[in-house]
């Protein structure tokens, strides 16, 4: 019984977390947020929603995050403050629209092409011709929950 109460938990923590946890972004993944790489081609086919998070990795003093605008964005212009140092940034997408990321250092962003442009949708995925898988909804939930709980019981 032992066992299977596992496999039930197991089950459910895969359906589950997914639907719960917001979904946190390694910008970059394993190569960071560093020069020479294509953050287009990352942020093509991810889908990016409010209550989401960005982590920008990289070495300390190297490179820094400046959340700036689309002209900025466009023209690698570094704002004079505001920008984030600290090597693993985190940043929450608390609202939904474009958002644009540069780095600051030298010509990074002109040259180095490190910036990134992101579109952040309403939490509430809408129907539509998305191709997202479906998520959990709250009865589901409920009635996977209650399967658990007369399991944890018996
Ligand atoms: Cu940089």
């Amino acid at each position: 019984m032992a066992s299977g109460t596992g496999l039930i938990l197991l089950a459910m923590a895969a359906l589950l977390v997914p639907a719960i946890l917001a979904t946190e972004f390694i910008v970059g993944d394993g190569s960071g947020w560093t020069i020479g790489y294509d953050y287009q081609a990352w942020a093509t086919g991810k889908n990016f929603y409010v209550g989401d998070t960005l982590v920008f990795n990289y070495a300390v003093g190297v490179h820094n995050v400046n959340k700036v605008n689309q002209t900025a964005f466009q023209d690698c212009t570094i704002p004079l403050s505001g920008a984030l140092e600290s090597g693993k940034d985190v940043i929450t997408l608390a609202t939904p629209g474009k958002k644009w990321y540069i780095c600051g250092k030298g010509k990074h962003c002109e040259v180095g092409k490190q910036k990134l442009a992101i579109t952040v949708m309403d939490a509430a995925p809408a129907p539509g011709p998305s191709s997202a898988p479906p998520a959990i909804t709250g009865w589901a939930a409920a009635a996977l929950a209650a399967v658990l709980l007369k399991h944890l019981v018996v």
